[in-house]
């Protein structure tokens, strides 16, 4: 993809600060983005998009404003809120933020499972209640960890509770022979998989095959004291049928960062069950993000003026980056 003598960079954000870029990089300009009305009326000569805020609705809403539009960089793990029939049909490429976020959500994810095993919630609320009541706990060394996902995410989240004494596996869509794990096993094992896993984690991008991957039979396979952590997006579970297992004490608990409403409703009884800590999508945000995702751009927008092939690109039939170990 060889870029234009002069290339114009739509910076969808909320504010300059949001998105540490240069004040200028030769040959490119970069106009800041805060409105549909602004894309329409500002950046009608765009040839690529940086999606700092995954504004789908100004972007599909106004598609077709820039005939000039040749490459959309989401700043984003998922790009499921880009893949609109008009984008996807189009011969615009997407590419997303493969890599950035891997070993922060590993992190995050390792410390929920161990904060479910060390009954930390409970012991929050009894702490602001000054109450003393001894439990037991758990360990999280031996237990058994499934991970759905085997992208860049996924496999930094297995390799670090393989390094903690966890016995984790990473499932994919198909089983397959993999270098660094042995096997990945495919999700229609789930079933065969899930009554004795201590921890479900899901890393899957969201696509209409993985919606609701997680139903009614599924969390009805799983153990009354396995716990589910759910970094990836909210719709790969079902919530309704998730917070009545929850409620019934059908499974142990569940770490959630992600929700089929973002933000949670104020009403949802998720927030007040014992068994789940809820936390607002922030599992990747470790501290320097934000340079992390400018570097990768920079570096993504001098291959694009170069005409040297990008990284991370979205296969945009599939609604993910294919076989990605980043
Ligand atoms: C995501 C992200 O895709 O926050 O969830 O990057």
């Amino acid at each position: 993809m060889a870029g234009p003598e002069k290339c114009v960079v739509a910076v969808v954000a909320e504010s300059p600060e949001e998105a540490p870029l240069p004040d200028r990089v030769e040959g490119c300009e970069f106009r800041l983005i805060s409105s549909a009305e602004q894309l329409v009326a500002d950046a009608a000569d765009a040839d690529v998009v940086l999606s700092w805020q995954p504004r789908l609705d100004w972007i599909e809403r106004n598609w077709g404003w820039s005939p000039r539009l040749r490459w959309i960089n989401a700043a984003h793990a998922g790009v499921d809120h880009l893949m609109f029939p008009g984008l996807v049909r189009s011969d615009v490429t997407v590419t997303n933020a493969g890599g950035i976020f891997n070993d922060s959500i590993a992190e995050y994810v390792l410390g929920l499972a161990l904060a479910a095993c060390a009954d930390l919630p409970a012991t929050l609320r009894l702490q602001a209640r000054h109450e003393w009541l001894h439990r037991d706990t758990r360990r999280l060394a031996g237990s058994e960890v499934l991970v759905l996902g085997a992208g860049g995410i996924g496999r930094a989240v297995t390799r670090l509770m393989n390094a903690a004494g966890t016995r984790a596996r990473c499932l994919a869509r198909t089983r397959r022979e993999d270098s660094e794990f042995g096997v990945i096993g495919g999700i229609d094992e789930l079933p065969a998989l899930l009554p004795s896993a201590d921890f479900v984690v899901l890393a899957l991008p969201f696509t209409p095959q993985t919606r609701h991957i997680l139903g009614p039979a599924e969390l009805g396979l799983m153990r009354g004291d396995a716990w589910l952590v759910n970094v990836g997006r909210g719709a790969l579970v079902d919530e309704p049928a998730l917070t009545g297992a929850l409620m019934g004490g059908r499974i142990g608990g569940a770490a959630l960062d992600v929700f089929e409403t973002e933000p949670l409703p104020a009403d949802s009884p998720l927030w007040d069950l014992p068994n789940v800590i809820v936390s607002p999508h922030m599992s990747g945000d470790a501290r320097g993000w934000e340079r992390a995702m400018a570097d990768l751009f920079l570096d993504q927008l001098k291959r694009y003026r170069a005409g040297e092939p990008l990284v991370n690109v979205v296969d945009k039939s599939l609604g993910f980056v294919p076989g990605s170990r980043v």
